[in-house]
């Protein structure tokens, strides 16, 4: 394991969730959170940024999806934010579009320590599977939020919700991976000398 992990236990009345993540991992991921979409979408989150992950969830799934899909979420943005630590030598910056056949999407990233979310993936359907798809827009926004880092995914085009879904995971582990790569500098990239 590199000196970049944590793990992050989480608890409420409506999920328990484990967590481990290396930063500086091949992208080996053991996830399950009950819900099969999702753990389709985080493993290609985990796969594509080379982050090693270990994830758990035991949520309140008879009731709906929201509450596993948000707070893993949350859980997983906060292991990014503690594995990242201060952010020191890293890239900050990251941008990567990923296809999947007829879909596109581009995914932007900025570990600025100001949590803010910008979706849109022109979803059709309701529902991929298990997971309301408004459910996988709000997993990017809390990921987003939890990790306090700047993430603006959008569908440059395409006609199957599956590929969207895919393409926007991709997408975005592709430019965190980006970002969250070391660079020559071992300063924090940032004028203000803070990003975390
Ligand atoms: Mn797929």
């Amino acid at each position: 394991m590199s000196d970049r992990t944590a793990t992050v236990e989480r608890r409420t009345r409506e999920t328990f969730i484990e967590v481990t993540v290396d930063l500086d991992g091949d992208g080996d991921a053991e996830v399950a959170t009950g819900l099969g979409f999702l753990d389709h979408m985080i493993t290609a989150l985990a796969r594509h940024a080379r982050i090693d992950l270990t994830l758990r969830c035991e949520g309140d799934t008879h009731i709906d999806d929201h509450h596993t899909a948000e707070d893993t979420a949350l859980a997983l943005g906060e292991a990014l934010r503690l594995a990242a630590g201060d952010r020191r030598g890293v890239r900050r910056f990251g941008h990567a579009y990923a296809p999947l056949d007829e879909a596109l999407c581009r995914a932007v990233i900025d570990l600025s320590g100001r949590p803010w979310c910008e979706v849109e993936l022109g979803f059709a359907r309701e529902q991929l599977g298990d997971v309301a798809t408004e459910n996988l827009t709000h997993f990017l926004q809390s990921l987003a939020i939890a990790a306090r880092m700047t993430l603006h995914v959008d569908l440059i085009r395409g006609r199957n919700d599956h590929h969207k879904a895919e393409a926007a995971f991709k997408a975005t582990a592709l430019a965190l991976r980006q970002a969250l790569t070391r660079d020559d500098h071992d300063d924090v990239p940032s004028t203000k000398g803070v990003l975390a």
